[in-house]
């Protein structure tokens, strides 16, 4: 496994969102799709069923060599050799879940606003979560935090974090361009019919709009060109601006783009060239009507 928690993309599990379908199997498909960490959440079963699910997403989890996080219950963890806990801002305090589990288990912590992070970080969390970015099905009822709640913590908080809440590869870009370098999903993947390929194209959008990755190949220039991408500094091959959203896998997308300012009709993109320095901005657009 590589470090725990250089995690991009987390994937939460969700039985409702996928009636007839076994958790394993969709699971399976996240975690082939790329998902780096894993979290079983379930509040609607008992702990002895919990117990039991969590020792076969435990195996599954193994295979794939991908962390295994359980949502409220450090006992369940601790049995099933779990590698952390997810706590929520009305579970133990971190500092007692810290007792049960242990210097080296991860704990992480969901945080709504700026002042929760801070005591989340001084408390010793290993990640906090950081939603729900937009309205969801999955916490009805929960205010949207916004991106500004992930700029916020973008610019202030130094564990990792990531952002969670209603993202779809559709508003990811919107996510990442507060801030955000890591994302989690529920309903987008295992509600989906292919979750495989939902988590392919959200882990695309991390990985190309990664700045630190776009900082750690500054000095191979020599294989690609940097483009300024929705304000990122980014390395490409494309030569068009349509290689560049295949890139980012937009093809097909609601998304408009603007080359060096200028708005560039989708029929056009084969033929618009990118050259090194050009700045691009793709716009998702959500459908009126
Ligand atoms: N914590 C904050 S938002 C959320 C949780 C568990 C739900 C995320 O689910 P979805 O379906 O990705 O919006
Ligand atoms: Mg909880």
């Amino acid at each position: 496994m590589r470090g725990k928690l250089d995690f991009k993309l987390y994937v939460i599990t969700g039985e409702n969102y996928h009636p007839g379908r076994g958790m394993l199997e969709v699971m399976e498909a996240a975690l082939k799709g790329g998902a780096d960490i894993v979290q079983l959440r379930d509040k609607d079963i008992s702990k002895r069923d919990l117990l039991e699910k969590a020792t076969r997403l435990k195996d599954l989890t193994a295979k794939y060599n991908v962390p295994l996080i359980v949502n409220d219950h450090p006992d369940v963890a601790l049995a099933v050799g779990a590698d952390g806990v997810h706590l929520g801002q009305d579970d133990m305090p971190i500092a007692v879940a810290r007792q049960i589990m242990g210097p080296d288990r991860i704990i992480g912590i969901s945080t709504h606003r700026i002042e929760q992070a801070r005591e989340a970080e001084e408390a010793g969390a290993d990640y906090i979560g950081v939603g729900p970015v937009y309205a969801t099905g999955t916490k009805p009822g929960r205010q949207p935090v916004t991106t500004a709640y992930v700029s916020q913590v973008a610019a202030e908080i130094r564990i990792p974090w990531v952002a969670i809440g209603g993202i779809t590869p559709d508003n990811a870009i919107e996510v990442l361009n507060a801030g955000a370098s890591r994302l989690c999903a529920v309903s987008a993947v295992v509600g989906s019919e292919d979750p495989e390929a939902v988590c392919r194209r959200l882990k695309a959008l991390i990985e190309a709009l990664d700045r630190s990755a776009a900082h750690a190949t500054v000095e191979s220039e020599a294989s690609g060109m940097f483009v300024t991408v929705n304000g990122r500094r980014s390395r490409t091959r494309a030569s068009t601006l349509l290689e560049l959203a295949e890139q980012y896998e937009l093809q097909g997308r609601r998304v408009v783009a603007e080359l060096d300012g200028e708005f560039v009709p989708r029929r056009s993109w084969g033929e618009a060239p990118l050259r090194s320095g050009a700045t691009v901005e793709f716009v998702h657009f959500v459908g009126g009507g």
